[in-house]
């Protein structure tokens, strides 16, 4: 894509103010320049050769320096010297003055030194002293011109890093300019709609503005006003920026993409100069579009604490802002798409009507986007015919495009590791358990006792999460060391909108089975379990000060939605802080005592499974359906994980007949004779590992 650099577009704008700020600093920059020439405080008077050896003879000079490259010599007057040739007083005592001359070819100087110094000496008077230098012109240049030069490279170095390095405006002169890229339709870089899946809402909602930019006319007659700007909200990696993009696209319009926190500089008054500049280079190219991606970094709520004097650069830069999109004209044809993943964070004068006037939700893809996606995905890769995309898309819940687009990637390059001519359902899961608990580090050392600790308290999440309403659908449980975590029992959660009071319980409960297994098995806890802790805490914490969930303070909510923290003063009193602290800790005392109920109910099962997973190291749905029977409270992910068991028996059997097809990790309880190799290769009859959240 191309660049074009802001300079070209702004050339005949004429002068911004700003320029003479920058002519000040210049200026400052001179007279700084000029003090320090001052400071060299020699004088140099020019004479001929016999009124330098004259001097020299008479004992005027207390230091000689010749310049032998030069043929020239520079005498140092003394007191006497200053006298003798008449020069001011004051003069002389603030700068030493020189007596400089040619020395003719026919005399070397360093005889005629001798000479005069043996006179002296037999007058009785103080030698003089010499000193040879070497191309002092030159070395005098440098020492003129090399600091300048180094402050030049400095200042060059400095603007350059601050404009982004190549390409962008350079130069200290062009602080004030936005960095906006644009892309033109000639770019050939055109993403249209069809390149965005999934996202159906958000696109109903911004072909609309399509429609503005391509028929404006069509809305102006009926005395509608062009909206100027649509925000943009949602989790990172959801495709906000594509959104915007394909707008441009379908348009046909130029679009300029910045980022917020692009206007925010050291140098007060450049961010706001920025804003402005953006918004002429915009106007001059009408109908457009401008795109600022992460308003927050300029747009967060203006702060209430006049103390914190540092927020004032951004706030001029959020005030620019507002002016500029109060200052068009509604129908000039530029629209303003702004990305943020806060939308609450935001300034409420810039949601006001006449500026961000819509908001426009980018969720994270549902089920049916996820397939979408998927497939967008999978066209540049080389896949297996049998790949079940929907089976993918079910398994990476709660994931974003990007998410989805680095599982695609990352399955690429498992596959190529294996050397296979296409990638397989199996390098697909291998990426989604990379991407979401971290590389595999088979090669952690770990005693048999850490093995019996760690399988004990996985079997305990495992034993918990199966026996409560709520527990979330196990996937597997592994014991198999990836990133930080020892051990982790995976999940696939429902998706649910509002989450019932006895699932958050029933979820705490989950995460302490592991604890309370080492407790009941081990007779000692660890200090393993400090995640699983921080997780549940947070989670009992947020039922009572959000929620409204706790016995104490029902139905208050002490967090506040507008991301503005309180800073040090809580919207409760002291007494209330101790009765959160109390009901959060009841909380944890009362799922930690159900825990552990259920485990010693259930001590021979939950041994069981420890077990087994100390034997295979991974453990599947079905594996510890074998031990505890089917659940009780099943869910739809429960049962689909049943059916693709199922399926996957019958596929299994029938390739025992068959041929054998590598990547398949047959390590299931119909099959007990093999064991597990490589985790890395699940069993493709096995769904979905979202989360390896302990619940
Ligand atoms: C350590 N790790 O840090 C060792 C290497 C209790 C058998 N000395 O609860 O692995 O102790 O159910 C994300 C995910 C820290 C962040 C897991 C940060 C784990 C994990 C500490 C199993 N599974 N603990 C668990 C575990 C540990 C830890 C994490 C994290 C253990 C436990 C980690
Ligand atoms: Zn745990």
């Amino acid at each position: 894509m191309m660049n074009l650099s802001p300079k070209k577009n702004s050339r005949n704008q004429g002068r911004r103010p700003l320029f003479n700020m920058y002519w000040m600093y210049a200026l400052i920059i001179m007279c700084l320049l000029g003090l320090y020439y001052f400071q060299d405080n020699s004088q140099v008077k020019n004479v001929n050769w016999t009124q330098f050896e004259d001097a020299a003879a008479s004992g005027q000079f207390d230091k000689i320096t010749v310049i032998s490259e030069n043929g020239v010599a520079e005498g140092h007057l003394n007191a006497t010297g200053i006298k003798a040739q008449k020069i001011d007083k004051q003069y002389a005592e603030r700068s030493d003055i020189l007596l400089k001359a040619t020395i003719p070819s026919s005399d070397r100087i360093s005889t005629k030194i001798d000479e005069w110094n043996a006179k002296l000496i037999a007058e009785g008077k103080p030698e003089i002293a010499v000193t040879y230098e070497k191309g002092s012109d030159l070395m005098k240049l440098l020492w003129y011109f090399g600091p300048i030069a180094l402050f030049i490279a400095v200042m060059l170095f400095m603007s350059r890093r601050m404009s982004g390095g190549a390409g962008g405006g350079g130069g200290i002169f062009n602080v004030g300019k936005s960095r906006a890229k644009i892309f033109d339709k000639t770019d050939g870089t055109n993403v249209t709609f069809k390149d965005v899946a999934g996202l159906a809402e958000a696109k109903v909602e911004i072909e609309e503005i399509v429609e503005f930019l391509k028929n404006p006319g069509k809305y102006t007659e009926l005395g509608a006003k062009i909206p100027k700007g649509a925000l943009l909200v949602g989790p990172p990696g959801t495709g906000k920026t594509l959104l915007a993009k394909a707008v441009a696209g379908e348009a046909n319009v130029p679009f300029f993409s910045m980022s917020g926190s692009d206007f925010v500089e050291m140098f007060v008054g450049v961010g706001a100069a920025r804003v402005r500049d953006l918004f002429k280079q915009a106007k001059d190219k009408a109908p457009c579009i401008v795109f600022i991606d992460e308003i927050d970094a300029v747009g967060r709520a203006r702060g209430k604490n006049p103390n914190m004097g540092s927020n004032d650069e951004r706030e001029n830069t959020l005030n620019a802002m507002l002016t500029e999109m109060d200052g068009f004209g509604s129908n000039n044809g530029v629209i303003i798409l702004a990305a943020t993943n806060r939308a609450d964070m935001l300034d409420k004068a810039l949601l006001r009507p006449g500026r961000f006037d819509r908001q426009i939700y980018v969720d994270l893809p549902e089920l049916s986007d996820r397939i979408e996606i998927f497939n967008v995905h999978l066209r540049n890769l080389k896949v297996n015919s049998k790949l079940d995309v929907e089976q993918l898309a079910r398994q990476t819940q709660g994931f974003s495009g990007a998410d989805i687009m680095n599982v695609c990637n990352e399955a690429a390059l498992i596959a190529a590791r294996a050397n296979k001519d296409s990638v397989e359902y199996s390098d697909f899961m291998g990426a989604i358990d990379r991407i979401v608990g971290g590389l595999e580090k088979r090669s952690r050392v770990i005693t048999p006792e850490e093995k019996e600790a760690i399988a004990t308290h996985e079997a305990g999440h495992a034993t918990i999460s199966w026996l409560t309403k709520y527990g979330n659908p196990l996937v597997k449980v592994t014991i198999v060391p990836r990133g930080r975590a020892l051990g982790a029992a995976w999940y696939a959660p429902e998706a649910r909108q509002i989450i019932p009071t006895q699932a958050l319980k029933d979820t705490i409960c989950g995460m302490l089975g592991g604890r309370a297994a080492e407790e009941l098995f081990l007779g000692q806890v660890g200090t393993g379990a400090s995640d699983d802790l921080e997780k549940a805490t947070k989670i009992a914490r947020s039922m009572v000060i959000m929620y409204g969930m706790s016995d104490k303070l029902p139905n208050l909510n002490y967090t506040d939605s507008t991301g503005q923290d309180y800073g040090f003063s809580k919207p409760y009193s002291e007494e209330t802080a101790k009765l959160i602290d109390d009901e959060v800790a009841a909380i944890i005392a009362e799922q930690y005592a159900r825990a552990k109920e259920i485990l010693t109910e259930y001590a021979k099962q939950h041994n069981a499974i420890r077990d087994l997973l100390i034997e295979r190291e991974v453990i599947y749905h079905d594996d510890v359906q074998a031990i505890l029977g089917k659940r009780q409270w099943k869910s739809r992910t429960d049962e689909i994980m049943e059916l693709n068991a199922e399926d996957e028996r019958k596929r299994l059997e029938n390739k025992a007949a068959g041929e054998t097809e590598r990547n398949t990790t047959p390590a299931r309880k119909h099959l007990p004779e093999e064991p597990i190799v490589d985790e890395e290769d699940d069993d493709p009859g096995i769904p979905p590992e979202f989360t390896h959240d302990n619940q």
